[in-house]
């Protein structure tokens, strides 16, 4: 029997499901329509990048941030123990629980890479410029160093697929990321078990920071968005930033049970799939800004808490 039941809710033509099956009693909490006031403030927050704490972007490298690396750090090879045991984090919901058996599980992932940031509104406005590609409109109206959000599954790929053609080209690409794209590695979403290493780390921490809650380190039960790399956070894994909330980011992982198994991705993919969506948004409580959290959206879902990061991983 399933640890968890997946319930889809009908909202004009699109689906958007948050699936959050809690120890005892599934549930589905349906996130929606946010107040005139949050897009305000996104708006009126017109001012040029800021470098905040972050280095900078390049105006003249699809707005990637000011680093070797343009922003992507390595998560080394290695073991990291997967899903919530509740005995030791009692807000884990029942769909974090790797098996009947067991509550988390060991996945040893090649190395790979992943954004330090969310992708940002100026990232996605260089891509949907350069292509005319039929974005929403709100989704590049927010302040340029904001994560992106009102992105469906679907443009998150195809802004991936964009950007991974640009960086195969271009001369101001540093040469490890450069040698990686044309040696057969891919620039796309994270999958589900890459997210959670990223965010966790390998010591088991529930946090990305450690095992408590900490309103200074992360934007969730907040109002808004706020620019990605705002909070300082010394103790984060991989130096990371805004994997506890901001927004959600979708991976290329579709939503199905624990263990996680991305052999059979493909096999058991419906018309009906969801996909997962990692890390809770700012207007979460601290409960979805633990790293475990399992999120699920439809493909075509344009939210203002969905965004997302990137990954170069050997395919
Ligand atoms: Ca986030
Ligand atoms: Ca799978």
């Amino acid at each position: 029997m399933s640890y968890f039941s997946v319930i889809k809710i009908s909202l004009k033509t699109l689906r958007v499901a948050l699936v959050l099956a809690s120890v005892n009693i599934a549930c589905v909490i349906v996130l929606e329509v946010f107040t005139s006031s949050v897009l305000a403030q996104q708006a009126d927050s017109t001012a040029s990048i800021s470098p905040r704490k972050s280095g900078g972007f390049l105006a003249d490298n699809f707005y990637l941030p000011n680093d070797s690396m343009l922003g992507f750090v390595e998560v080394p090879a290695g073991t990291f123990q997967m899903g919530s045991n509740p005995l030791i984090d009692p807000m884990a919901f029942e769909n974090e629980r790797w098996s009947e058996a067991r509550r988390q599980g060991a996945v040893d992932l090649p190395p790979f890479y992943i954004s330090r940031y969310e992708v940002t509104v100026a990232q996605f406005s260089a891509f949907v410029e350069a292509t005319g590609y039929r974005a929403d409109p709100m989704s590049i109206q927010g302040a340029p160093d904001h994560p992106v959000s009102y992105v469906s599954w679907t443009e998150a790929l195809a802004y991936a697929r964009w950007l991974e053609l640009q960086l195969k080209e271009s001369a101001h690409t540093p040469t490890v990321i450069k040698e990686l794209l044309q040696g057969g590695w891919r620039l796309t979403l994270p999958d589900e078990a890459q997210w959670e290493k990223a965010a966790r780390g390998t010591d088991g921490r529930i946090y990305p920071w450690g095992n408590q809650p900490r309103k200074d380190r992360a934007n969730y039960s907040g109002a808004t968005t706020t620019a990605v790399g705002s909070f300082n956070c010394p103790e984060c894994v991989y130096g990371l930033s805004d994997m506890s909330g901001n927004v959600w980011e979708w991976t290329r992982s579709p939503y199905q049970s624990l263990p996680f198994d991305p052999n059979d991705d493909r096999e058991s993919l419906s018309e009906e799939a969801l996909w997962v969506m990692r890390g809770g948004a700012f207007s979460d409580a601290e409960s979805n800004a633990r790293s475990a959290v399992r999120g699920a959206a439809d493909p075509g879902a344009r939210r203002p808490f969905i965004g997302f990061r990137l990954a170069i991983s050997r395919l």
